[in-house]
C-alpha cells in the first residue's frame, strides 16, 4: 500500500516539499493549510507536472483534519515565518498558538505518524507540539542541525574550492544563533579541519567568519528575499528525514530530539545526531566533545530551556 504524507502548511516550504516527495515518489500527499486554496492550487499545479515529470502518486489540498488522517508521516510548516530584523524567537506567541491547533488536530488523525516539526523557533515549537499533542517522544522530531549542518558543509567547500560530498561535518544545540559547528568532527577531504588551522592552510580567522556565517545562514536568505525566509534548503532536509523513517535507512542525521539525560540535558529538545528508521528516532547518538564544543553546546541549551520558559509564560499549558 502506498505511504501517505500531510503537509501542514502549504506555503514557500510546504510546497517545495510536497514538490520534492511527489518528485521521489516516497508516498501520497496531502497538503493541508487554513489558506485552502494555496492547499488545493499548489496540489493541483504538482500534479499537473506529473505526465512531465512521470511520477505517480496522489495529490491533494484541504483544509480538513479528516482528509490528513492515517498518515506515516506529518510534516509542520505552519506558521509565520521571519521578516528582515527580526529573530527566530520573535515568532515565539504567534506559532505557539498556530502549533496547538496543529497538535489537536492531529492527535485524534494520525496518532501513529512519525512527525517532523519545521516551525521556528524550532527547538521550543517542536517541544511543544510533542506537550500538546501527547504523541510518543521519539516520533516527534524537529528539522534544523541538516539544515545548518548543509549551510556550514556549502560555505567549507566554497571556501575550499571543493565539492561538497568531501566533506564531513554537523551542527548541533538548538537553531539559533548559539548553534554549535562541531569543529572536532569536521573533515575536509579526509583531513581534520583543526589540523588545516595548524598547517596553516586556513586561518582561525576565516573559519570562525564561516561557521558565524552559518550562523547566522538564515538571516542572510530573510534579507534577501525581503518577504519570507529560506525554503528550497529546509525542504531538503526534511525530506532526508521523511525518507530515512519511511526506508528504514537507519540514517545518522543531526535533529532536534527529545533529550533524557543525554548529553547532559534532561527533559529538553535539542539539535543532536540521531538515527531516523522505522521505529522514529531510534537511537540519540552521544559524541565525545571537544571541551570549546561541550560549553558551547551547554550555551546552547541554556538558551533554548530560556525560551521555552518564555514559552510556558505564554501557555499554561504547557506547565
Ligand atoms: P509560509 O510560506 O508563510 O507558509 C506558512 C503557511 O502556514 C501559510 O501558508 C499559512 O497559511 C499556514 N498556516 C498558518 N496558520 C496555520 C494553521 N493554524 N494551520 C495550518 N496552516 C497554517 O512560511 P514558510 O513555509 O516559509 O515557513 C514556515 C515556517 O518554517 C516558519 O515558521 C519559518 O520560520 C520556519 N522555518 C524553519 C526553518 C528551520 O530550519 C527550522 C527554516 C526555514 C523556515
Amino acid at each position: 500500500m502506498k505511504k501517505k504524507i500531510t503537509l501542514i502548511g502549504a506555503g514557500q516550504i510546504g510546497g517545495t516539499l510536497a514538490h520534492l516527495i511527489a518528485l521521489k515518489e516516497l508516498a501520497d500527499i496531502v497538503l493541508f493549510d487554513v489558506a485552502k486554496g494555496i492547499a488545493k492550487g499548489k496540489a493541483l499545479d504538482i500534479a499537473q507536472s506529473s505526465p512531465i515529470n512521470k511520477f505517480n502518486v496522489n495529490l491533494s489540498g484541504t483544509d480538513n483534519y479528516e482528509d490528513t488522517k492515517n498518515s506515516d508521516v506529518i510534516i509542520i510548516t505552519a506558521g509565520v515565518p521571519r521578516k528582515p530584523g527580526m529573530t527566530r524567537d520573535d515568532l515565539l506567541g504567534i506559532n505557539l498558538k498556530i502549533i496547538k491547533q496543529v497538535a489537536n488536530g492531529i492527535k485524534k488523525t494520525s496518532p501513529n505518524a512519525f512527525v517532523i516539526c519545521i516551525t521556528n523557533p524550532l527547538d521550543v515549537i517542536v517541544m511543544a507540539l510533542q506537550r500538546y499533542s501527547g504523541l510518543p517522544k521519539n516520533k516527534v522530531v524537529g528539522m534544523a542541525g541538516i539544515l545548518d549542518s548543509s549551510r556550514f558543509i556549502y560555505f567549507l567547500s566554497q571556501e575550499f574550492k571543493i565539492p561538497v560530498q568531501k566533506i564531513k561535518s554537523f551542527v548541533l544545540g538548538g537553531h539559533g544563533d548559539s548553534m554549535v559547528a562541531m569543529l572536532g568532527s569536521t573533515l575536509i577531504d579526509g583531513k581534520a579541519i583543526t589540523d588545516l588551522v595548524k598547517d596553516g592552510k586556513i586561518k582561525q580567522e576565516r573559519l570562525n567568519e564561516i561557521v558565524e556565517r552559518t550562523k547566522k545562514g538564515g538571516a542572510e536568505i530573510v534579507k534577501y528575499l525581503e518577504k519570507g525566509s529560506a525554503f528550497y534548503a529546509p525542504a531538503a532536509a526534511g525530506v532526508e528525514m521523511a525518507e530515512s523513517f519511511l526506508k528504514d535507512l537507519k540514517k545518522q542525521l543531526p535533529c532536534a530530539a527529545y533529550l533524557n539525560g543525554e548529553y547532559e540535558t534532561k527533559d529538553l529538545y535539542a539539535g543532536v545526531p540521531v538515527i531516523i528508521g522505522s521505529k522514529g528516532v531510534e537511537k540519540v547518538i552521544e559524541l565525545k566533545l571537544t571541551n570549546d564544543e561541550k560549553m558551547n553546546f551547554k550555551k546552547s541549551i541554556e538558551s533554548v530551556k530560556e525560551l521555552f520558559n518564555a514559552a510556558r509564560k505564554i501557555d499554561k499549558d504547557l506547565n
